[in-house]
């Protein structure tokens, strides 16, 4: 061991059983936060925020970080203390809200690390193996997974100007509350959300651990993967617009019923992703009035659209609308579409994956390259700071979903590899 180089002996040194005692001391008090039996609840802007805040700035004080929340309602915890203005420090982390019944690795396993890391290069740092030379932040983004308000990656989004200020204050949750609204009622104020220069600044560079979201990591028989590039995506509301009347009066030749134009809509969806190797998922949609003796007068449906280029991408949801307009016209039901978010293509920090993939050589461990469909804040932010990403193998790749999983020595391989990424990086003159 005492052969590796610096960064590399420090992945190579760390105790994992002590490391895996932390982490499910931490993974336990953090499940006591919005976990219900049918999967995890935690959303931008609620009380179950504000605790998942507050278990945040414990840690951080329990290692005498330094907590900021930005403008943006991203949270950092700062080892060696936050940077001034102008100075660039070294950042690992991820997000803590889910998806609606999520799982509880997808963000959280990143922000878990992240804390382990410091301790893991303090204690080195406390032996005199590891000098730090920048600030070391760990990161909570704001609303990752776009759950309550319909547009992901909110926080990182708004930080690199990719989204709009005004448009972001206005969205609305499910009961009409907006951003500006639901930041407010949580003490944050809305009408400092922006791009903000300044923290990518300090920010620096990123290293991010996630979960893997598939199966690449399990077929390459690898724990830990660099992630290459995250396809583009992104979300567009479909409106059927028909006619309410009685389910059981009203003849069917007679009706504009706005469920059919949309079923026919989601089997296209499924159809065209098929032909162009792409993603296509209607998983939002309510009917309205919603009456079960009530011909449905309205469909208001999100698609999820994904593929490996934005050409495949631009086709795929191109294809949709017409399969929808055409399915309206049949049916006498009025179809508009409108794009709520897009993400284009990421391709990762170069330097940052050869310096991930040097460490790994240098320790000997097989750390391939994988691309994703998921969108990352590290995706986001890739195009203003040099961003990278780990993935820690899932056992059967499902996400989004509380079966997500992943085997303790994988969560530990993940540990090394941030360890020895955030060594070289945070050490280095
Ligand atoms: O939806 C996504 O791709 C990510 O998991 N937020
Ligand atoms: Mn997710
Ligand atoms: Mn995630």
């Amino acid at each position: 061991m005492t052969d590796l180089p610096a960064a590399a002996s420090l992945g190579a040194a760390l105790d994992a059983d002590s490391a895996l005692a932390a982490f499910h001391r931490m993974w336990a008090d953090l499940d006591r936060i919005g976990v219900h039996p049918t999967g995890t609840r935690r959303y931008s802007w609620t009380a179950e925020d504000a605790a998942l805040r507050a278990w945040f700035t414990a840690q951080a004080s329990a290692r005498g970080m330094e907590v900021h929340t930005d403008a943006n309602g991203n949270i950092r915890a700062w080892w060696g203390g936050r940077p001034a203005d102008g100075d660039a420090g070294v950042v690992t982390g991820s997000h803590l809200d889910s998806v609606a019944d999520g799982g509880k690795w997808d963000g959280p396993l990143g922000v878990l690390l992240g804390f382990l890391a410091v301790d893991v290069l303090a204690a080195a740092e406390a032996r005199g193996e590891f000098t730090r030379r920048r600030s070391l932040g760990v990161v909570d983004y704001m609303d990752e997974e776009g759950t309550r308000f319909g547009v992901a990656c909110l926080g990182s989004k708004l930080m690199s100007g990719a989204l709009d200020p005004d448009k972001a204050r206005g969205l609305t949750d499910a009961d009409g509350v907006s951003l500006a609204e639901a930041m407010s009622a949580a003490g944050a104020d809305p009408d400092r959300i922006g791009r903000d220069d300044v923290e990518i600044i300090r920010s620096g560079v990123q290293v991010e651990v996630h979960i893997e979201q598939g199966r690449q990591l399990v077929g390459l028989e690898a724990p830990v993967g660099v992630t290459s590039a995250i396809w583009p995506h992104g979300r567009w509301e479909f409106v059927f617009s028909g006619l309410a009347d009685h389910a059981g009066t009203a003849r069917l030749v007679d009706r504009k019923d706005a469920a059919l134009p949309f079923a026919s809509t989601v089997l296209a969806a499924r159809a065209v992703a098929e032909e162009l190797d792409a993603r296509a998922t209607f998983g939002r949609f309510h009917v309205e009035p919603g009456g079960p003796n009530v011909v449905p007068a309205r469909v208001v449906a999100l698609l999820d659209a994904r593929a490996a280029t934005d050409g495949v991408l631009t086709e795929l949801v191109d294809r949709i609308t017409s399969a929808a307009q055409e399915a309206g016209a049949v049916h006498g039901v009025d179809v508009t579409v409108s794009r709520i978010s897009h993400a284009p293509v990421v391709e990762f920090d170069e330097e940052l994956r050869e310096l991930h993939g040097k460490l790994a050589a240098e320790s000997g461990e097989y750390l391939p390259e994988v691309p994703t469909q998921a969108g990352h804040d590290s995706g986001i932010l890739a195009p203003v700071m040099p961003t990278s990403m780990l993935f820690v193998r899932s056992p059967h790749g499902i996400s989004h979903s509380p079966l997500e999983d992943a085997a303790d020595a994988d969560v530990i391989a993940g540990l090394r590899a941030l360890v020895r990424s955030l060594a070289a990086l945070a050490g280095e003159d």
